[in-house]
C-alpha cells in the first residue's frame, strides 16, 4: 500500500516486472477495470434475480393463426388441469386433450373456443398421455388441441409484475357477477370496485350478487353498497341456503356465459349448485379466521339445463388492476370531477378543506380511487422502476 496525493492505491509488484508495467498499475488503469467487471456482475446478478423474462402484456394476449386448422371441429375448453384441457364437444360430451407444440407459451383460458384433432393413442407408447375415461362411450380418441379460436371478450386480472402481466380468468364471458357474502367473509367494497375495473376492461356487464343474505338481519340495508346502488350497479341479493333471490339469476343467465368471481368461502359453489344441481359441485366450510378453504380449485365451465352457462372460479384473495387503463376510472368512480380523475394523487385525501370542495357524499372513495389510479401504473420492481 503507497499513499499518493493523499489517497490509499493498492499497488502490485510482480517478481520481474518492469517499471513500465508498474506505471499500468497506475490507479485510473485500475478503476477502469473494476468499473467493466462490477458493470458485468450487475448484469449477471439482475439476470439471476428476474429468473424469466419479463413478457410484453400486448403479447401475452396474442394467439397464433387459426387459418390452417378451419377444417377441423371446433370444442370449448371447460377446464384446465396442469397437463392437459378438458374439452366440451359439440354433442356436449367431453373429451381430455393435450395441447399441441405449436401452442407452446400460449395461455388457454376456460371458455377458449378451440380447434383440436383426434389423436389415436396406443396404449403402450410411453411417450403419449395415459387414455382417460370419457364421459359418453368411453373410447373416444384422445384430442390435441392445435389452435385457439380469436376470443370474443376475455376476463383477466393483473399479474403481480412483468413475468406475468396478466392473470386470464375467463373467454368469451358476457356478464361478470362479483360474489360478496354479508359476513365470513367479510363484505369489502374495494374487491367490487376492482371486479367492476375487469368487467369495464374486458366489455362484460357487471353486476354484484350478495350472498349468505340469510346472515344479516333484513332491516341491515347493506350501506357499503350505496356508492354502487347510486351508480346503478344491479346488486342481486341470495341466500343459497333458504333457496331466496334465485330465480330472477336464473332468468338472467340464459343465452349468457356469467363468470362467477369473489373471495374463497363467500359461496360461489353453492350457489352454482342452488341454480344447477346436476353441477354438484364440492362446496367447502370456513376456516377459524373466517376465511374460505379455496375449495375449488380449477374454473369449470357448466352449462345450465335451463340455459346459458355459469363459469365457477377458484377463490381470490385480491384482483390487481396493474397495467389496466386509468381511463376506466371515470366509469368507477363518475361522482369525481375530470379535474381530479386526471391526476388524483395531487388531491389530500385527508384534508377537509379538499373534501369540502369536492362535496363527496362518500368521501372514502377518494382514496380508493387514488389507490387503483396508483396501482395501474405500477411497475416491476425488476425493471428498477419504481414501485
Ligand atoms: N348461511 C349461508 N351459508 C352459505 C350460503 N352459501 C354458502 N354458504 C356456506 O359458505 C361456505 C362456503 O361455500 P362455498 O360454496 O364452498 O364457497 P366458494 O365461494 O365456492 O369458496 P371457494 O371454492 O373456496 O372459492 C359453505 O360452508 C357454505 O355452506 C348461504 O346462502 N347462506
Ligand atoms: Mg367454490
Amino acid at each position: 500500500m503507497v499513499l499518493r496525493e493523499g489517497r490509499h492505491v493498492t499497488r502490485k509488484f510482480r517478481l520481474g516486472q518492469s517499471r513500465e508495467a508498474q506505471d499500468l498499475d497506475h490507479r485510473d488503469t485500475y478503476s477502469r477495470e473494476r468499473a467493466g467487471e462490477s458493470k458485468r456482475r450487475q448484469q449477471h446478478a439482475e439476470r439471476l434475480e428476474t429468473g424469466i423474462e419479463a413478457h410484453d402484456a400486448e403479447s401475452l394476449l396474442q394467439l397464433p393463426d387459426p387459418g390452417p386448422w378451419m377444417h377441423l371441429p371446433e370444442a370449448t375448453l371447460i377446464q384446465r388441469h396442469s397437463q392437459w384441457v378438458d374439452l366440451e364437444l359439440a354433442d356436449r360430451s367431453v373429451l381430455r386433450a393435450t395441447l399441441g407444440g405449436k401452442l407452446k407459451g400460449v395461455r388457454l383460458v376456460c371458455g377458449d373456443r378451440v380447434r383440436y384433432s383426434a389423436v389415436p393413442v396406443e396404449p403402450d407408447d410411453p411417450s403419449l398421455p395415459v387414455r382417460l375415461p370419457v364421459r359418453g362411450d368411453g373410447g373416444s380418441p384422445e384430442a390435441q388441441v392445435v389452435a385457439i379460436m380469436p376470443r370474443r371478450t376475455l376476463l383477466k386480472r393483473g399479474g403481480g409484475d412483468d413475468r406475468e402481466p396478466w392473470q386470464l380468468i375467463c373467454a368469451n364471458a358476457d356478464e361478470l357477477w362479483i360474489c360478496a357474502a354479508v359476513v365470513d367473509p367479510p363484505l369489502r367494497p374495494g374487491l367490487l370496485e376492482r371486479a367492476q375495473v375487469l368487467a369495464l376492461d374486458a366489455g362484460l356487464t357487471f353486476r354484484v350478487l350478495v350472498t349468505k343474505r340469510d346472515r344479516a338481519s333484513k332491516k341491515d340495508t347493506l350501506p357499503e353498497l350505496d356508492p354502487l346502488r347510486g351508480q346503478g350497479v344491479p346488486i342481486h341479493e341470495t341466500s343459497a341456503l333458504k333457496r331466496e333471490g334465485l330465480e330472477p339469476l336464473r332468468a338472467l343467465v340464459k343465452g349468457q356465459v356469467v363468470v362467477l368471481l369473489g373471495h374463497s368461502g363467500v359461496g360461489k359453489s353453492t350457489l352454482v349448485n342452488a341454480l344447477h344441481p346436476e353441477a354438484a359441485l364440492k362446496t367447502g366450510g370456513l376456516t377459524k379466521f373466517g376465511t374460505g378453504k379455496q375449495t375449488t380449485t380449477a374454473s369449470r365451465w357448466l352449462p345450465l339445463s335451463t340455459g346459458g352457462t355459469l363459469v365457477d372460479t377458484p377463490g381470490i384473495r385480491s384482483l390487481s388492476v396493474r397495467g389496466f387503463d386509468r381511463g376506466l376510472l371515470g366509469q368507477v368512480f363518475p361522482e369525481f370531477p375530470a379535474e381530479v380523475l386526471e391526476d388524483p394523487l395531487v388531491w389530500d385525501a385527508e384534508d377537509d378543506d379538499t373534501l369540502e370542495r369536492l362535496d363527496l357524499e362518500y368521501p372514502e372513495r377518494l382514496q380508493s380511487l387514488q389507490r387503483l389510479w396508483q396501482e395501474m401504473d405500477d411497475r416491476n420492481p425488476n425493471q428498477n422502476v419504481w414501485r
